[in-house]
């Protein structure tokens, strides 16, 4: 019986540029799944947006001195593109949460929001919270920063510690400070509705979630547990100028806390989508009918809310909304050993991929590495061997020999199936294994046996070719050579089958060499009569060692640039005291000269500034959003004495790319701009040649 299908992928913060740490963790996973229950016959239907509230949002905004929507706007559209262009994921639904990009989001939040007040699991409360006089704000969660109280890390945030990864209590922080102007905030007594957890725990979510987590992954089932023991009551509403206003009379300048409204998205993006299409009745009878099956697909960091807090809620309404079937997280991804930043440089940006390996390249290497039970690491080197090894020699080869030899020795032509010979129907009936088997692997959310499975089936295909010897057979027996090569062309098609869910670029093009007798990528397969054989396209390219070379080079570069570079940097100046220029060697350094491999480890790169405006705190210094190519970075340069915030619209820049981040005046800088002074000392700024892209590297 196909079953209904919900799959989410958790929505990315319109707020920066996703990386491959996200891909492998919410998007990628879900993507397969879905393509394969689709070929199942199930009906699926796949819903992600971007998470465009809160203070990850609103501080990110304000620093970079865009309006709100205008800035959401902007990481929605790259967001959505890397994944769809990069690593070909194909949602139906794809949306947001702000008010303009999805209409019906904040009617349903406030639903939920009245549902759980009058059912008895919110409840206000007055509290003093941190306060800035000079700004005349609430400073709620990142707007505040100071000392762990757990764990003593000085650049904990006001909701939860980077680094021990506990939800913490503002007003316990030591030395707190406000993230917009650096002063010490004061405390002021405010309104606030809190989710009764406690109360939902007994009432409910404990004895779900111990009845339910049985076929949970171990890694998440443990999670959860120990978080269980810990369920306090939140507070779900917060003091801030963007969100979803609370449906209260009198809570002006009051919103929704964004965890609260964020996966209420998904219900909320699916009821755009549905009504958009005309059907708006097929939302609540999807997401209320018991026998639909909800799978949320989220990193680890979200696994708290999707698997105790959001079930909370859904049920908490007793709106008869379904509550997850199943929250498949993985573990946290890293590259080369160490943690994504695309701040410092630590990360892939994507023009060393794009146009450079395929989609299914990339979807089959970070599928093999995927951390399913534990955290894994994308390698250079383990790309490399993936991709040649498993992708170009062994199903590649397979697919490429078999077709390759029937068009050039057998006219393309091949005899219907009839008798196979015993070594045949082996062959043949592992097929069948390999397709159980990865089936079993896919509805376990194991992905990496799914790829394991789909080479070791490929392996068996490739032996049974070399045993077979067509080369051997054209000449010695020709009826036997076409018949082996007829079973050949069964096993190709079966690859493509079992591949297309990881490789569905490959998949297409391994069918379409059996078109037109066979156009249905569904059916299991093939017809048994004579077949066709078309020419087929070059499905895979080795990874050249040069590639890997050249992204190590640039990673040890970046590390260098945060390590050992470190000290060597000037010593901290005045943050507007002069350009932020970059190489220029202190006066400490011998005569002038530097080692190559200092130069080399400054990663300068060709960028636009899109926008500028003055530093609200310095009257030299300008505050640019400039343009990398893959991303946007806020930098601070000291530059208003030469550069109106107009006339730099469009500039182009060479950006020092890979500089720790620093405060200027209260406002991070990512990155320093080259310049050169003027006659009259005022800093010029350096321009990259024509025709250079926006993060081309400088050499
Ligand atoms: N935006 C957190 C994150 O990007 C958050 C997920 C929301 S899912 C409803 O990690
Ligand atoms: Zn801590």
């Amino acid at each position: 019986m196909p079953e209904n299908v919900i799959v989410t992928s958790a929505l990315p913060y319109a707020n920066g540029p996703i990386h491959f740490g996200h891909v492998v963790g919410a998007y990628l996973p879900a993507d397969i799944y879905v393509r394969f229950r689709r070929m199942r016959g199930d009906h699926v239907h796949f819903v992600c947006g971007t998470d465009e509230h809160g203070v990850a949002i609103t501080l990110k905004a304000e620093q970079a001195g865009k309006d709100y929507q205008a800035y959401v706007d902007h990481w929605h559209k790259e967001i959505r593109r890397t994944l769809e262009e990069l690593v070909g994921i194909r949602f139906d639904a794809f949306s947001g949460t702000s008010h303009a990009r999805n209409p019906h989001h904040r009617e349903l939040a406030q639903r939920f929001f009245l549902d759980l007040l009058h059912n008895g699991y919110l409840f206000e409360k007055t509290e003093e919270q941190f306060f800035s006089p000079s700004l005349g704000r609430f400073l709620p969660d990142r707007y505040v920063e100071g000392t762990c109280y757990l764990c003593g890390f000085d650049e904990a945030r006001g909701d939860e510690c980077p680094r021990c990864g506990k939800y913490l209590d503002a007003r316990r922080l030591a030395n707190p400070l406000c993230t917009i102007d650096g002063q010490p905030p004061v405390l002021k007594a405010t309104k606030h509705w809190y989710l009764d957890l406690p109360k939902l725990k007994q009432e409910w979510v404990q004895g779900w979630f111990e009845g339910k987590a049985a076929d949970w992954k171990a890694n998440v089932k443990a999670f959860v547990a120990n978080d269980l023991e810990e369920l306090r009551e939140r507070p779900e509403t917060r003091d801030l100028p963007w969100g979803v206003p609370v449906p209260l009379p009198g809570t002006d300048g009051k919103v929704l806390y964004v965890w609260f409204d964020a996966p209420i998205g998904y219900l909320s993006i699916s009821k755009q989508y549905f009504a958009e299409r005309g059907e708006p009745e097929r939302f609540e009878r999807l997401w209320k009918d018991p026998s639909t099956r909800l799978i949320h697909f989220v990193g680890k960091d979200n696994i708290t809310f999707h698997c105790l807090i959001f079930p909370a809620m859904l049920y908490g309404t007793k709106a008869g909304w379904i509550v997850p079937a199943n929250v498949p997280a993985n573990e946290f991804f890293q590259l080369e050993g160490r943690k994504f930043n695309t701040s410092t440089g630590w990360f892939i940006p994507e023009e060393s991929v794009r146009g450079r390996f395929s989609t299914d390249a990339l979807r089959y290497a970070l599928c093999t590495m995927m951390p399913e039970t534990a955290d894994a690491d994308w390698s250079w080197k383990e790309f490399q061997a993936r991709v040649n090894a498993d992708l170009n020699d062994n199903l590649g080869n397979f697919v490429a020999r078999s077709l390759r030899f029937a068009e050039r020795f057998l006219e393309s032509e091949l005899p219907p199936l009839g008798q196979p010979a015993p070594r045949d129907r082996e062959i043949l009936a592992a097929a069948g294994a390999a397709a159980a088997d990865m089936a079993a692997a896919f509805l376990r959310f194991e992905f990496r046996r799914a790829c394991q499975r789909l080479m070791a089936f490929s392996s068996e295909c490739n032996r049974y070719y070399d045993e077979m010897q067509p080369w051997v057979l054209r000449k010695q027996d020709p009826a036997r050579c076409r018949q082996v090569l007829r079973v050949c062309a069964e096993l190709v098609h079966s690859l493509a089958i079992l591949a297309a869910p990881i490789l569905p670029d490959t998949a297409q093009k391994v069918l379409g060499a059996f078109l037109p007798a066979h156009d249905d990528a569904g059916r299991p397969s093939l017809p048994p009569g004579p077949l066709r054989v078309q020419p087929l396209p070059t499905l895979f390219t080795k990874v050249e060692d040069k590639v890997v070379e050249e992204e190590l080079a640039r990673l040890r570069a970046v590390a260098k640039g945060g390590t050992a570079a470190a000290p060597a940097a000037p010593p901290a100046r005045k943050p507007d005291e002069k350009p932020a220029t970059a190489g220029a060697p202190q006066a400490a350094a011998p005569a002038g000269a530097i080692a190559y491999e200092s130069f080399a480890a400054v990663e300068l790169r060709a960028g636009t500034v899109r926008a500028a405006r003055r530093h609200p705190d310095a009257d030299k210094l300008l505050v640019l959003e400039v343009g990398l190519g893959s991303e946007t970075r806020t930098i601070v340069a000291g530059i208003a004495a030469s550069y109106t915030p107009e006339a730099l619209q469009g500039h182009r820049v060479v950006v020092v790319a890979n500089l720790a981040p620093r405060k200027l005046r209260g406002i991070e800088s990512q990155g320093m701009l080259l310049a050169a002074d003027d006659a009259e000392g005022k800093p010029r700024l350096l321009t990259p040649g024509p025709g250079t892209p926006d993060g081309a590297k400088v050499k």
